[in-house]
C-alpha cells in the first residue's frame, strides 16, 4: 500500500532570472529531504530546463517562451508516492505511515511526521465495542491512560487486514488486571480472553511485557475476539495491548502451534502472571512456548532467573508449598515425586554437567519447586537437544491444599551451538 502526495514545488530560485544559472538549490534542497528517490517527474526535463535557464539562452522577456507555459506550469506539480510503512509516532507508539486524509477517514489519529514530512504516522487506538482491521492497533481499557476500575465486559473484534494475514501477535505492553483467586488459582475475577482463532488459555494478573500469538486460520475467517471481563472487587485496571496482524509469508510468523514465540540465541520465558513477590501461578494452562532454532545451533539450556525478592529462589515454583522448600519432581507417573497434575514440559531434559550412565536418561515433565532434570533440592541448569525447540505448560484446575503459593517458572535460555557434544 502506498500514500500519494500531491505537492506544488515553488522554485523560487528558477523564477528569479539572475539566480537560475544555479538551478541545483532546489534539487538540492529535495535531495536533502529526500525527495528525489520518492518523486516521479512526469512532465519534467531537467536537461531542457538547465538549457532554457541558461542566460546565454535567449529568452523571452525573462519569462518561459509561451510555447512552454502550460508544460512548465504542470511542472510545478508532482506526486510524492510513499509506502504505507511501519513508522514511530511522536508519543512512542508505533503507526503507519498514511496521508492526514487517510488517517482520519481511517479513523486513526496524527501523531508526528514521516516520509520526510510528506506523511503522518497515524496511531490507531481504540477500546471497548469496537471492531479494528488496522495492523498495529492498540487495544486499551476505558478512560486510558487513566486506569479503568469497574464491572463489565470490554472486547474488541480484530479483522483480518487481509486474508493473506495468517497469525496475529498480541503485545501486552500494559496488561494489568485482578490476579486469580488465592485458593486455586483461578482467574475468576478478572479475565483475558481470546476467541475465535484457536484455543488460548485465559489469563490474568499482570503480564506486561508478555506476547501471544493467535492462528487465525488461512484466507477469510471467522475474526478474533479480545475480551477483558472485570467483575469483583474494586481494582485498578489497566491494559494497552499492540496487535500485529501477521502475514501467513512473513518471516515473523511464529511456528505453528506456538502460544508464544522467541527469536535469538538468548532470551528469557515467563509463565503469565509470574512475579517472584505476588504472582500466582494460573491454573488451567496448556500452550505451546517456541524458541526459534538459530542457524548453527542445536540445543538448548535452560537456567531459573535470578530472584532478588526471596530468600529461596520461587523462579521455578510448580508444585508443593513454596513457602518451604521444595525439591524438583519429574516424570510423568502419580507417584508423590512426579508430575501428575502441573508440569513443564521439556523434551528429554537432562542436568548440563551430568554424568550420563552407559544408558543415557533424560526426563520430559519437571515441576515441584526447584527447576532440575533430577529430584533434587539443588537447582540446576537443564539441556535439551530434541529439536525444534519448544515447551510445553500445562496446569490444572487445582492447587489447593498440596500445592500453594507456587509463582510459576521464569527461565533463562541459551541456544548451544552445534558440536561434537550437542548435535
Ligand atoms: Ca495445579
Amino acid at each position: 500500500m502506498v500514500s500519494k502526495v500531491l505537492l506544488l514545488v515553488l522554485l523560487l530560485k528558477f523564477c528569479k532570472s539572475n539566480d537560475i544559472s544555479s538551478p541545483n538549490t532546489a534539487m538540492k534542497w529535495m535531495a536533502s529531504k529526500g525527495v528525489l528517490n520518492r518523486v516521479s517527474f512526469p512532465r519534467w526535463n531537467f536537461d531542457g530546463l538547465l538549457n532554457k535557464a541558461n542566460p546565454a539562452n535567449k529568452r523571452e522577456s525573462g519569462f518561459w517562451p509561451s510555447s512552454q507555459k502550460e508544460s512548465r506550469f504542470l511542472s510545478l506539480f508532482t506526486v510524492v508516492t510513499f509506502p504505507n510503512g511501519a513508522c514511530a509516532g511522536a508519543s512512542g507508539d508505533n503507526g503507519t505511515c498514511m496521508t492526514a486524509r487517510e488517517c482520519s477517514t481511517r479513523g486513526g489519529s496524527a501523531n508526528g511526521q514521516c516520509a520526510n514530512g510528506f506523511g503522518l504516522c497515524c496511531i490507531f487506538m481504540t477500546s471497548c465495542g469496537s471492531s479494528t482491521s488496522e495492523n498495529g492497533t492498540y487495544f486499551v481499557n476505558a478512560g486510558y491512560p487513566s486506569s479503568y476500575d469497574g464491572a463489565g465486559s470490554c472486547d474488541l473484534t480484530v479483522i483480518k487486514s487481509h486474508p493473506d494475514v495468517c497469525q496475529i501477535r498480541l503485545d501486552f505492553n500494559r496488561f494489568t488486571i485482578a490476579g486469580p483467586e488465592p485458593t486455586n488459582h483461578v482467574c475468576n475475577q478478572d479475565q483475558f480472553i481470546v476467541s475465535g482463532g484457536n484455543p488460548i488459555p485465559t489469563i490474568c494478573g499482570v503480564n506486561q511485557g508478555s506476547h501471544m500469538y493467535v492462528d487465525a486460520g488461512v484466507g477469510t475467517t471467522q475474526p478474533v475476539k479480545l475480551t477483558f471481563v472485570t467483575s469483583g472487587n474494586s481494582y485498578e485496571r489497566i491494559w494497552k495491548v499492540k496487535i500485529t496482524q501477521i502475514p501467513c509469508s512473513s518471516i515473523y510468523k511464529a511456528d505453528e502451534g506456538c502460544l508464544q514465540y522467541y527469536t535469538g540465541v538468548s532470551g528469557q520465558l515467563r509463565s503469565f502472571n509470574y512475579d517472584p513477590a505476588s504472582g500466582l501461578q494460573l491454573s488451567n494452562q496448556d500452550y505451546g512456548i517456541c524458541v526459534r532454532m538459530e542457524r548453527n545451533f542445536c540445543g538448548i539450556q535452560y537456567t531459573a532467573c535470578p530472584d532478588n525478592v526471596n530468600n529461596r529462589s520461587r523462579a521455578f515454583t510448580l508444585s508443593g508449598n513454596s513457602n518451604g522448600p521444595v525439591n524438583a519432581m519429574i516424570g510423568s507417573g502419580t507417584a508423590i515425586n512426579n508430575c501428575a497434575n502441573d508440569w513443564l514440559l521439556v523434551p528429554c531434559a537432562t542436568n548440563v554437567g551430568r554424568v550420563q550412565p552407559a544408558q543415557a536418561l533424560c526426563t520430559d515433565r519437571i515441576c515441584g519447586g526447584t527447576f532440575s532434570a533430577e529430584l533434587s533440592m539443588t537447582a540446576a541448569t537443564v539441556l535439551s537437544t530434541v529439536k525444534p525447540f519448544r515447551l510445553w505448560f500445562h496446569a490444572d484446575n487445582i492447587e489447593a491444599p498440596i500445592d500453594i503459593d507456587n509463582r510459576g517458572f521464569c527461565l533463562n535460555y541459551v541456544q548451544q551451538p552445534c558440536t561434537n557434544n550437542v548435535a
